[in-house]
């Protein structure tokens, strides 16, 4: 159930016509009218997600890879649900706890873990690492560090979409610490003003880092900002895979149409820590136990089950093709080469600039 801050509208022809499915005989419950193939679809990419992030948690605690690492576990839903509001030609900007997304978002699996291991089959050359992929053709713009450095730039894409004409929309995705940074502020009211095509989602697991929603921000509800934009804001429930994909749907489809940004706070929970090497010692047994409950893959296994859309068997067996998908990625990553060290500085400028300095650790300074 949506919460709305300023407008609600009904769901769009889109949203509707996904509905007109065929999961009969449910007695008009909530999977009343979804396409079985769909639901079990979900579930798979969703499971494909978490057994992805396992293996990019093993693969870290074993040196294979570098840098800093955030996992999108326990945000399954979200992620699913988000990308099946998206066409493949519309863009995606997100922070840095993004593999799920790059997945969702149709980029092969391997290459995310490729990536994330250093290798050249990645989708960054193997030069990004977990927090900077980017693939132009899957319509994933990055993938970034600083917390909010995505707004403006996701705000700059849709001016340029709007530009230059075409019904492309931008997705812009971040964390609930991030509706605190002065860009968040800046970018949501230019694209308020100047009417872009953006939908800004603010995934709130209620931490940035180990900090609450709580002790941050003044209004903890956060798709309440919007209002200060007269921009059309609602919450959903992150760890409803549905919910999700119909509330993005509506406001991806209203931003296609008319051109206007919205912002969509969805609700979930951080099942780890804020990264792989975090222990998340702050939180409480309370809050853990409470993420635990509420654990998206395994709450919808078994609606699936509950429904008779999966029996147990072939639940087991969607989960051994998604664990087996996730170790193909990782044999595919384990196999691809490293770069070469000349090629690290083939990519810091998309043109050509004099003076740019190409000196590797121990060559001479002069
Ligand atoms: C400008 C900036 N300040 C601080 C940091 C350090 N930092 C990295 S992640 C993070 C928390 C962000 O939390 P949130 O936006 O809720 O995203 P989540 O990690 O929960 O997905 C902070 C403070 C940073 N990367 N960039
Ligand atoms: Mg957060």
């Amino acid at each position: 159930m949506a919460q709305t801050a300023t407008r609600t509208k009904p769901a769009t022809r889109a949203t509707k016509s996904r509905r007109a499915g065929s999961v009969r005989g449910s007695g008009g419950g909530r999977f009343a009218g979804e396409s079985p193939e769909l639901l079990k679809d979900y579930f798979y990419e969703m499971t494909l997600i978490r057994r992805f992030e396992e293996r990019a948690a093993q693969g870290y605690t074993q040196a294979k890879i570098g840098g800093y690492c955030h996992l999108n576990l326990g945000e399954e839903a979200t992620v699913v649900g988000l990308m099946r509001a998206l066409r493949k030609s519309d863009l995606l900007f997100t922070n840095y706890r993004e593999h799920g997304y790059a997945i969702a978002k149709g980029i092969e699996p391997g290459r995310v873990m490729a990536e994330l291991y250093g290798r050249t089959t990645g989708t960054s050359k193997g030069w990004g690492g977990s927090m900077h992929m980017f693939d132009v053709e899957a319509g994933l713009l990055g993938g970034y560090g600083i917390v909010g450095g995505q707004v403006p730039l996701a705000t700059g894409a849709a001016m340029a979409i709007d530009y230059r004409g075409g019904d492309q929309v931008v997705m812009c995705q971040m964390g609930d610490g991030t509706t605190n940074i002065g860009a968040f502020h800046e970018a949501l009211n230019i694209a308020a003003l100047w009417n872009l095509p953006v939908v800004f989602v603010v995934i709130n697991n209620q931490l940035g880092m180990g900090t609450t929603v709580d002790k941050s921000s003044a209004e903890p509800d956060l798709f309440k900002r919007a209002a200060a934009y007269r921009m059309h804001g609602e919450r959903v429930d992150g760890n409803d895979v549905l919910a999700v994909r119909d509330a993005a749907s509506r406001l991806v489809e209203e931003a296609r149409e008319s051109g206007r940004p919205a912002l969509l706070e969805a609700v979930s929970e951080r099942l780890k820590g804020h990264s792989v090497v975090d222990p998340a010692k702050y939180r409480s047994e309370d809050s853990i136990e409470k993420a635990k409950q509420a654990d998206p893959v395994a709450n919808f296994r078994a609606e699936l089950i509950e429904a008779g859309i999966l029996d147990e068997d072939a639940a087991v067996e969607i989960e051994r093709k998604a664990q087996a998908e996730a170790d193909a990625a990782v044999a595919f990553a384990d196999d691809s080469p490293h770069p070469d060290p000349s090629t690290l500085f083939d990519y810091t400028y998309a043109t050509p600039v004099a003076n740019d300095s190409r000196r590797l650790p121990a060559d001479p300074v002069f």
